[in-house]
């Protein structure tokens, strides 16, 4: 396996030639997808599809399409979330939000294109990759919609203007919100690279409880991380009445099911063989402060 650098950077490096050249009509809308798709993001989730595929031991290649798809869908996730209509936000990676840059409409328009750009790179994918790149294809459309990003993002919303929410409803946030769109792109990466069904579910278990670890860990950043190393808001989940986990456990309670969910992805893969790469990921959720 590589190191979490080394697929950030291949990652990275598709992402820069991935859409069109812009022609005499499209340039804003080209310039505000490549401002919001090329900032400095982590990566955590193209590179967990490289990882998934490496882990597989196919080439890279065959999950690279996936990997640009998850980090598109991400990027406009981001813009949209951002939006007056939603969040009100104006920092993201460290530079003004893509509204605040070209204009709500513009920034609409931006998710919209890199939500397609998404799809068509799974088509060609399916076009190509046979059985393994279909099976991706249908775990990463699954998790971005209804039951997924969206419908957890919807919840999100619900949950704020209700000013309520129990357990159930975090954990449907926390699932579906979040921890869809990092498990579904590592399980992508395994079924595109021919992962096996033992690896598939240990990883599919794995996936979900780093993610809900990962998005507790950005609750917990809310209310004790500094703006300028998070490269956004900070205290804005108090401020909107959001349900968190730390809006639910309190500071210390959401540790603890840090900690709790951190062992879980650990224990999901007890038994499998060479996966410290994950292991190690797994860890960082504990002590990440962007
Ligand atoms: C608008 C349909 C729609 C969905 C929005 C992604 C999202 C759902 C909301 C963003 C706000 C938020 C706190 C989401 C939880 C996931 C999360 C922590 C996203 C930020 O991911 P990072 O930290 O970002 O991987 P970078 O910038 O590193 O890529």
């Amino acid at each position: 396996m590589r190191t979490f650098k080394e697929y950030a950077a291949l990652v990275n490096e598709g992402l820069e030639t991935t859409l069109p050249a812009a022609c005499a009509f499209d340039r804003e809308l080209l310039e505000a997808c490549r401002y919001s798709l090329l900032s400095p993001g982590k990566r955590l989730r193209g590179s967990l599809a490289l990882a998934g595929c490496e882990y597989a031991g196919a080439p890279l290649e065959k999950a690279l399409p996936f990997a640009l798809a998850v980090e598109c869908v991400h990027a406009y996730s981001l813009i949209h979330d951002d939006l007056p209509a939603m969040d009100n936000d104006t920092l993201r990676r460290g530079r003004p939000t893509c509204h605040v840059a070209f204009g709500e409409a513009m920034a609409i328009l931006a998710g919209d294109a890199l939500l397609s750009h998404a799809m068509l790179l799974m088509a060609r994918a399916c076009e190509t990759g046979g059985a393994g790149a279909a099976r991706a294809a249908v775990t990463l459309a699954s998790a971005l919609g209804i039951r997924g990003m969206v419908g957890g993002q919807a919840q999100d919303i619900v949950s704020e203007n209700a000013g309520a929410g129990g357990e159930e409803a975090l954990s449907y946030i926390q699932r579906n919100k979040t921890a869809a769109l990092i498990r579904a792109p590592l399980l992508c990466g395994l079924q595109a690279g021919g992962a096996d069904e033992r690896a598939e579910r240990a990883f599919s278990e794995y996936g979900l409880h780093l993610g809900v670890a990962f998005q507790i860990a950005d609750d917990v950043l809310d209310v004790t991380a500094d703006p300028a190393t998070l490269g956004k808001s900070v205290g804005k989940d108090a401020e909107e009445n959001k349900l968190t986990a730390v809006k639910l456990l309190g500071l210390n309670g959401a540790r603890e099911a840090l900690q709790r969910e951190t062992e879980l992805a650990l224990k999901a893969l007890e038994g499998l063989p060479g996966t410290a790469f994950f292991r190690a990921l797994a860890q960082q959720m504990l002590v990440r402060n962007s």
